[in-house]
């Protein structure tokens, strides 16, 4: 029996319903209980973030590690043996099923690309033995292209062709990693992909590398046989001043301006949206309208703070809203939500990382339970529906079809004369929201 690291809490995290005063415990999420024809558990796929959850320490700008990790003893290789342990054990007590991770995070750098490349293989070996013994899977894996300093200036955007070679040699192993355990999905997060300046950015030339890179990536994955989804993940801001993927609307039309649309579907975050000076559910509404809303990074951001603060999500009226799109969009299988978030620093016990994702998980599925009823209750889509109904006309249904011409709508125009003006009445789908949500 490996070591314990989160001897806090002996047993797998239960459902105790929404009565329980024990915080170590689900008030709303049930993982068996069916909503809306699938269990919660086929709903969400949650996942663990790795990089979050084993690898940050509560550094930022102004203090160094604040975190003391058990794991974190011994040599790089050692480390990550451990973290891999505390990663199947904290997946294993939440009661949960997936996990995500980039290369660097789960293996170290080493100082060539075949010896980062040994390192990865290394553990992903011993992975493998711990995905089979537990069931527990990988929701997607990524390539970190963008902490080392190599990629200061982009991977696949760099101006140095060298530092593109590299990327994507990086990326192939990354690859290969996920496709070994069984991924789920591949994801593409532009870390650098964008630039601090145009004095000294060739825009096209550097978005036409970007589409370069994941052509070749999509001709591999074909190649090798991988069936995973890949999954580009917008953001508009940070690290650099302007990213390329800046959100669903930008992504969507850089892919079918490449014609690469048929190869990703977007992953979306949260706190990215914000960023975007978007809501979460805009960004989850544009990349679902286009038949692309592949998974979910569930985090969440701070409307004071200009920064990807990457926060779990507690506020129930954004899940609700979120689960409304997923709901409408018949799930996003074989995507997942994946706790994208980090404690705030002064939450430095190993026992705040339990309390994130409980609540996390928890503000997800009241989310889930209040969409499914406002949905089945059709409390929005009476007065929605009716906001839309003259589209139902013969001549509007023409329009939409592509089968009427200009004049034949002046001349409808003509004989109904002036419209009758109609409210939103976006208070009172407000109210609705909000009597749903208290009566939970
Ligand atoms: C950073 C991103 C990153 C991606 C994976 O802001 O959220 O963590 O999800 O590379
Ligand atoms: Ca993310
Ligand atoms: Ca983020």
């Amino acid at each position: 029996m490996a070591k314990a690291y989160f001897p806090e809490v002996s047993k797998t995290i239960a459902y105790e319903g929404p009565q329980s005063k024990n915080p170590l415990a689900y008030k709303w999420y049930n993982p068996d209980q069916v909503v809306a024809g699938k269990t919660m558990k086929e709903h969400f796929r949650f996942a663990i973030a790795y990089w979050h959850t084993y690898k940050a320490n509560g550094t930022d700008m102004f203090g160094p590690a604040a975190w003391n990790r058990p794991w974190n003893t011994g040599n790089a290789i050692k480390i990550a043996q451990n973290a891999l342990d505390a990663n199947f054990e904290f997946v294993q007590k939440l009661g949960l099923e997936y996990y995500c991770f980039h290369d660097r995070d789960i293996a170290p750098e080493g100082n060539t690309i075949a010896e980062s490349r040994k390192n990865l293989q290394a553990i992903i070996e011993l992975a493998r033995k711990k995905q089979d013994e537990t069931g527990i899977k990988l929701l997607w894996g990524t390539a970190n292209l963008f902490s080392n300093p190599r990629y200061t200036h982009g991977a696949g955007t760099n101006p140095d062709f060298n530092v593109f070679a590299y990327a994507a040699a990086q990326l192939k192993d990354a690859i290969d990693a996920t496709a070994y355990l069984g991924g789920e999905n591949y994801v593409f997060w532009g870390g650098r992909e964008g630039y601090e300046t145009l004095l000294n950015t060739r825009y096209k030339q550097e978005t036409s590398q970007l589409a370069a890179l994941l052509r070749l990536a999509v001709e591999y994955k074909k190649k090798i046989g991988f069936k995973g989804q890949f999954l580009i993940e917008p953001k508009p801001k940070e690290p650099t001043k302007h990213q390329y993927d800046f959100d669903s609307a930008t992504v969507i039309a850089f892919l079918k301006s490449h014609g690469l649309d048929k190869d990703f579907k977007l992953n979306i975050e949260a706190n990215h949206a914000t960023l975007a000076g978007h809501t979460f559910e805009h960004e989850l509404t544009v990349a679902a309208a286009d038949g692309k809303l592949g998974s979910i990074d569930a985090n969440a951001g701070d409307v004071l703070l200009g920064w990807d603060t990457d926060q779990f999500p507690v506020d129930i009226y954004s899940t609700t809203k979120a689960m409304l799109v997923v709901l409408e969009n018949g799930g996003i299988a074989p995507g997942g939500f994946n706790f994208d978030a980090k404690c705030r620093r002064g939450s430095f016990d190993t026992l705040d990382l339990f309390y994130a994702h409980i609540g996390g998980i928890d503000a997800f599925a009241r989310g889930l339970l209040v969409a499914d009823k406002l949905i089945k209750d059709k409390a929005l889509a009476s007065i929605v529906d009716e906001r839309y109904a003259t589209w139902k006309d013969d001549l509007a249904k023409k329009v939409l079809s592509k089968k009427a011409t200009l004049e034949e709508v002046a001349e409808y125009a003509e004989e109904k004369g002036e419209p009758a003006r109609k409210s939103g009445r976006q208070e009172l789908l407000e109210i609705i929201v909000n009597d749903y949500l208290l009566a939970q």
